[in-house]
């Protein structure tokens, strides 16, 4: 056993690297390794971790979309749930495969639903402009934490209907169930930490009582009043919400102003013509990739690209690289939001895709509307600096300067 997996070896035919794609410095600027793990062939054996990591376009989708050779129900990071205990109660619709998975999907697919969150738009649209009117007259601020955070951190407990909406509590159990994708380095354990503070907390929140009549959370517990799912998979329902809902959307809105900074003249093109927000958000996606990498588990002996790959191999999806893929995407490493990208891999692919992306799109979609709207130029105040994590690539700080039209 390794990291919680079995050990395995290299497969014929696939190089040996002797790297660790959880060192803290390729998690805070990843674009060489992601440009090396190409170079190496559709697979590279990385003996640290026992895992074979994938960052071609063609053959992370393939391992991303085959939920019968390549299971979620071993778990999504490097621990093999059939192996060994998770730290949590497995999530009954990422950590699963059909057909346990799809009756839980079909509940949280319809309670995050266009028509859901439709009418979510207008309120979602008010906070945007008064957050960015709040900026404007700052001058000067600290996007990760004036922006990024407060934006979901006000708008999606909201939308879920918490009573009350703890910030910190909510990035920081967000930041634990990325990092337990990871190895059991520092970064993993600095997040656990909270756990005793924050877990607690978390699933008092998911409890029926705890949420408002009108929300997700209520939609997902009118699943259970029908019998469709038992009143504690609502509570774990509720919890996937919180648990992949705040992280996320922070991660994409501090890399959405670090790419409008770094790239004026895409700026002045969104400005220009605001009606390109969502595909600005596209691009900002592929571009950034705020999951970085998932695994999966091959759960029989199976062949990718004439590579044998053997029963309980964990593969390291690297969707990161998988979106800088020249040979997919010409001139990946520029930032161009006319470039349109909807087949980008940033919220995964297949019966596991991204079942928040609405919300996602209409959060995204409304700030970066108010910032066209409404801001002259963006630039930033000072060193950008990340935040090593083992699954998001996420800002620590941002500082920057919004100036009005
Ligand atoms: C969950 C969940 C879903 C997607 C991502 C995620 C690792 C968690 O259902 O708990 O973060």
């Amino acid at each position: 056993m390794i990291e919680g997996h079995k050990e395995i070896d290299a497969p014929a035919g696939v190089p040996v690297w002797d790297v660790d794609p959880y060192d803290s410095a390729i998690l805070a600027g990843p674009t060489d390794y992601y440009a090396e793990l190409r170079s190496k062939g559709p697979f590279a054996y990385i003996p640290r971790y026992s895992v074979l990591a994938c960052g071609r376009y063609d053959e992370t989708k393939e391992v991303f979309s085959d939920w019968e050779r390549f299971v979620s129900s071993r778990g999504v990071g490097l621990q093999d749930f059939s192996l060994e205990e998770p730290w949590r109660p497995p999530s009954i619709v990422l950590e699963k495969d059909p057909p346990d998975h799809t009756r839980a999907r079909a509940v949280i697919e319809r309670a995050l639903s266009t028509r859901a969150v439709r009418q979510l738009g207008e309120s979602f649209r008010q906070d945007a402009e008064s957050l960015i009117d709040g900026l404007l007259e700052k001058g000067v601020f600290e996007a990760v934490e004036d922006l990024a955070e407060t934006y979901p951190t006000t708008v999606f407990p909201n939308a879920v209907g918490l009573q009350e909406g703890d910030r910190r509590r909510l990035v920081d159990y967000g930041s634990m169930v990325f990092n337990a994708l990871g190895p059991d380095n520092e970064i993993r354990r600095d997040a656990m930490a909270r756990g005793p503070d924050v877990v607690p907390w978390i699933m008092e929140q998911c409890q029926r009582e705890r949420l408002k009549p009108e929300g997700f959370g209520a939609m997902i517990y009118a699943a259970a009043e029908t019998g469709e799912i038992t009143e504690e998979e609502a509570g774990l329902l509720v919890r996937s919400l919180l648990s992949a809902g705040v992280d996320t959307t922070v991660t994409v809105l501090g890399s959405a102003i670090w790419c409008l900074a770094n790239n004026p003249d895409q700026f002045e093109r969104l400005k220009a013509d605001p009606k390109m927000a969502l595909w600005a958000f596209e691009e900002i996606l592929r571009y950034t990739s705020p999951v970085h990498s998932f695994c999966r588990t091959a759960n029989l002996d199976t062949e990718v690209s004439g590579i044998k790959i053997a029963e309980g191999t964990k593969i390291l999806c690297v969707l990161g690289s998988a979106n800088l893929d020249e040979d997919h995407y010409p001139k990946a490493d520029r930032f161009d939001i006319d470039r349109r990208p909807s087949d980008h891999l940033a919220l995964g692919v297949g019966i596991h895709g991204c079942v928040g992306q609405n919300v996602a799109r209409a959060e995204a979609d409304a700030v970066l509307t108010a910032i066209a709207n409404k801001v002259g130029s963006i630039e930033l105040a000072g060193e950008p600096v990340w935040r090593p994590n083992n699954s998001v690539h996420t800002l620590d700080r941002l500082p920057v300067i919004f100036r009005g039209k």
